[in-house]
């Protein structure tokens, strides 16, 4: 079985039951004038991982994985928007507010897009989600188990939010889930750090960390 170098000890795998999940990497987080501006966050951090995680997906892609895209957005009638979500946090847009992108955080929003160097292809698959986590009111779980799938390699943004949160679900339901060091971001360097030190303290509480480079290494 192939095995990645990682932390805090050596990830198994078969590629025919593992799939790659790339949460969140849209323009409304990834670029300015979407939502992660609004919450007054600096973008540039996150557009760094942009070619990494294009390397992970023609990696995964190329030894066959099943790759999984998430969006977070909203029905256009926001019905799936909790107000405590919107009202969160006095941003300069919320949730649903015309914006330099359209409606932010709103499904089929130009926004919404994943920015188009990681758009998924055909036969991947894309969740959009109402929450942080990909697990939430989503059918990401029937859809990964009807696969078969038991192993997660998971990237995206932002580390401590949707990723965490998405890896802590994906735990909890029994996946071994392995992030992506230099594949996930976020506008808080400090909180990405405290985020991979958290998911592989305990002897892999949550699940196991590793740079891109020894994810390759495992299948050449
Ligand atoms: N604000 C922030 O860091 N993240 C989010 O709102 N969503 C995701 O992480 N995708």
């Amino acid at each position: 079985m192939p095995e990645i170098a990682a932390r805090p000890y050596a990830y198994s795998f078969e590629p025919t039951t593992t799939a790659l999940v790339v949460i969140d990497m849209q323009r409304d987080f990834i670029e300015r004038g979407g939502f992660g501006e609004a919450l007054g966050n600096d973008v540039s951090r996150l557009a760094a991982i942009v070619p990494t995680v294009r390397d992970l997906l023609a990696w995964a892609r190329a030894h066959r994985l099943r790759v999984v895209h998430t969006r977070e957005g909203h029905r256009p009638d926001l019905a799936d928007c909790p107000p405590a979500k919107r009202l969160r946090g006095r941003p300069s847009l919320r949730i649903g507010d015309a914006g330099p992108m359209g409606r932010v955080l709103v499904d089929g929003q130009p926004g919404n897009d994943i920015v188009p160097v990681l758009a998924p292809r055909a036969g991947e698959t894309v969740i959009v989600k109402p929450g942080k986590g990909a697990f939430y009111a989503t059918k990401l779980d029937v859809l990964l188990r009807s696969q078969r799938i038991t192993h997660l390699i998971l990237a995206g943004v932002t580390t401590e939010v949707c990723v965490q949160t998405t890896m802590r679900e994906a735990n909890d339901r029994g996946y071994d889930c392995l992030l992506v060091e230099d594949a996930t971001a976020s506008y808080f360097p400090e909180f990405k750090q405290a985020t991979l030190a958290m998911v592989h303290a305990q002897g892999g509480i949550v699940g196991w960390t590793a740079p891109f480079a020894a994810v390759r290494a495992s299948l050449p």
